[in-house]
């Protein structure tokens, strides 16, 4: 479709001014928000990141990426959340670990997990260990999700852990985890129950946990 194309385009190329037009358009045309989402936003991101990574791109490039796909998020947002979300299934602490600033993909699944009913703990970036405690026992949340762009920062995924159990609430929750880097593998090695690759299916594996 070449609206999606054209999105896709606007978002590669860091148009933050005129992709609300855009989007717009789309959407008044019948194109599922989902699509743009994941054809079109989320697609874009991946071609500028394997980019970045082979110095074709620059670190301004991927801001003015990131700062396009946020403005895209903002006409989005409002219609993935249906009126499931009035319902309040469950709470959600999820922040981005320690040391990692990118938030676009948790922004995404906390904008899911709403839709779904989900009452959301959202701790930001660059999260220390101790704040997902401090709000595991303020908020007492059935999940607590971590979400991580870099493969260096995603060594302190045990730190985190280990700071849930010295506090002794690591067993009162589940754990979730996800982000480009992460797969069902890394999940594994640090007995955290949840992986999924992106935030519709992050929304499904919590709505499971709840449940059940
Ligand atoms: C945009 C971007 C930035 C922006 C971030 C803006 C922001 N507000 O987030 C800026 C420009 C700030 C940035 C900075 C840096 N970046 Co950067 N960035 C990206 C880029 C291009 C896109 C990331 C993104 O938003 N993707 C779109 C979202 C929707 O996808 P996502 O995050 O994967 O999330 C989805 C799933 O993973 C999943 N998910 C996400 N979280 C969670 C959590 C749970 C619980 C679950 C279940 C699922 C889930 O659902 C989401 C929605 O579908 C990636 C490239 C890439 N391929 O990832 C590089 C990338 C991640 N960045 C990279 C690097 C190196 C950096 C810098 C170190 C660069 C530098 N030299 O300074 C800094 C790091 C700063 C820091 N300390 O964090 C590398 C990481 C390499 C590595 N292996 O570690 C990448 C892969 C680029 C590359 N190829 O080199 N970056």
């Amino acid at each position: 479709m070449a609206i999606l194309d054209d999105i896709y385009q606007a978002t590669a190329t860091g148009n933050y001014k005129g992709i609300k037009a855009l989007v717009k358009e789309a959407i008044d045309g019948g194109t599922a928000p989902h699509d743009i989402v994941n054809k079109s936003l989320s697609a874009a991101m991946i071609e500028v990141g394997d980019k970045f990574g082979s110095g074709e791109l620059y670190m301004p490039d991927m801001l003015l990426a990131a700062k396009a796909m946020q403005t895209a998020m903002e006409e989005i947002k409002p219609l993935l959340k249906g009126k499931e979300a009035m319902l309040e299934k469950g709470t959600v602490v999820i922040g981005t670990v320690k040391g990692d600033l990118h938030d676009i993909g948790k922004n995404l699944v906390i904008t899911m997990a709403e839709g779904q009913g989900f009452k959301i703990v959202d701790l930001g970036i660059d999260v220390d260990p101790i704040k997902f405690v401090d709000a595991v026992k303020e908020y007492k949340p059935q999940i607590v999700a971590f979400s991580g762009l870099l493969t260096t920062t995603l060594g302190n995924i045990p730190e985190h852990i280990k700071a849930l159990e010295d506090a002794g609430v690591r067993d009162k929750v589940v754990l979730a985890v996800g982000g480009a880097p992460v797969t069902r593998d890394f999940a594994d090695r640090y007995g955290i129950e949840i992986y999924a690759d992106d935030a519709s299916g992050a929304a499904k594996e919590f709505l499971k946990v709840v449940e059940n």
